[in-house]
């Protein structure tokens, strides 16, 4: 039974053991959970708060926005911009990164941010996540422009995902393993509720987007068809599927039961890239999944050793129990051999 200490006395305590968390750093994820609990009472108003439908705009990824995606964004900014931990934002909302209002101490610390997850399951009521990841302002540099963010997954200092589902959960690495806290709204605070999360090294359950198959590169298509083999094929074992179509949900399964998660690149992306967005998707779900004993790759090399071009560059995904990444990686490279 783990023990029911709050999100604060978890951090205090990463803080004076391990020296894993300074002050600064500590209370930035404690202002960003705040915020993802101002979200949640959001999400959860559904048509009761008028918070649903779109709001009639783009994002810079040429989405259509949804009211709620830009009350998360709104709701993060501003929780984040006067608490002296931060140099500037990034945000799949935004095109350009925010740089934190002069009248406001400056931090070292850099925020990125998808502030709603899997819009596409707001209004049927599916769950939905904000995800975020941290870095530190390169030693030395001068002011803060986007080049400071175009650091590769493993400076991360710390990472998680707040998902909106049944429980309202946030889920937090600082390098040092991952934990999942669950909101207890009577006492309005995250509550410890998983330490030291593993992803089982093997599973039976994959998640793909399956309507994109005649799409997908031969080692994909190869691992896939495998799986759907079943303990007739050269598996041995029979496979479940699941696609809930918000990466918070799908990753939040694979940290609490295992299981690998696909979004490949496919012949529609001209340049190779991938759907899922590196710096504030793959990056902090790369972090999380490793920290817990997964793998994460964009089917050929490791996500975090990647080093980004362009602060909204996409990439494939491929992540969850360290030896099917490992199955399929090996699959990509066979072929490009
Ligand atoms: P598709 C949500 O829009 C998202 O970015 C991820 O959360 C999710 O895994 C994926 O896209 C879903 O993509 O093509 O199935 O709608």
């Amino acid at each position: 039974m783990t023990r029911r200490i709050s999100l604060t006395q978890y951090l205090i305590e990463q803080q004076r053991q391990h020296g894993h968390i300074p002050q600064e750093l500590r209370l930035l994820i404690e202002v960003v959970a705040r915020a993802c609990k101002r979200i949640a009472i959001s999400v959860n108003k559904g048509e009761l708060g008028d918070v649903l439908g779109t709001a009639g705009s783009e994002n810079v990824q040429g989405e259509v926005q949804k009211k709620l995606d830009i009350i998360a964004n709104e709701v993060l900014i501003e929780a984040n911009e006067w608490g002296g931990h931060l140099a500037a934002m990034a945000s799949e909302e935004m095109e350009g990164i925010y740089l934190v209002p002069n009248r406001f101490p400056q931090g070292e610390y850099l925020l990125m941010f998808d502030p709603l997850d899997g819009s596409s399951n707001i209004d049927v009521n599916v769950s939905i996540g904000t995800i975020f990841s941290v870095l530190k302002k390169v030693e030395g540099s001068k002011g803060v422009s986007e080049d400071d963010f175009l650091q590769p997954g493993s400076a991360q200092a710390a990472a998680g995902y707040c998902v909106y589902g049944p429980q309202t959960t946030l889920v937090l690495t600082v390098g040092d393993g991952v934990a999942m806290f669950t909101l207890d709204r009577e006492q309005g605070s995250f509550v410890l509720t998983h330490e030291d999360v593993k992803i089982p090294e093997d599973t039976k359950e994959f998640a793909i987007n399956m309507s994109n198959m005649r799409h997908w590169d031969a080692p994909v298509k190869r691992y896939i068809d495998e799986c759907l083999a079943g303990e007739e094929g050269p598996r041995g074992k029979n496979f479940n599927m699941r696609w809930i179509a918000s990466m918070v949900a799908d990753v939040h399964r694979i940290l609490t039961r295992g299981g690998v998660f696909m979004y490949p690149w496919d012949k529609r992306e001209p340049n190779k890239a991938g759907k899922l967005r590196l710096m504030y998707e793959a990056n902090p779900m790369a972090f999380l999944v490793e920290q817990a004993g997964g793998a994460a790759t964009n089917a050929r090399e490791r996500i975090m050793d990647l080093k980004p071009g362009k602060l909204h560059e996409r990439v494939a995904v491929v992540l969850g129990s360290k030896n099917e990444v490992e199955r399929i990686t090996s699959y990509h490279l066979d072929s490009a051999q």
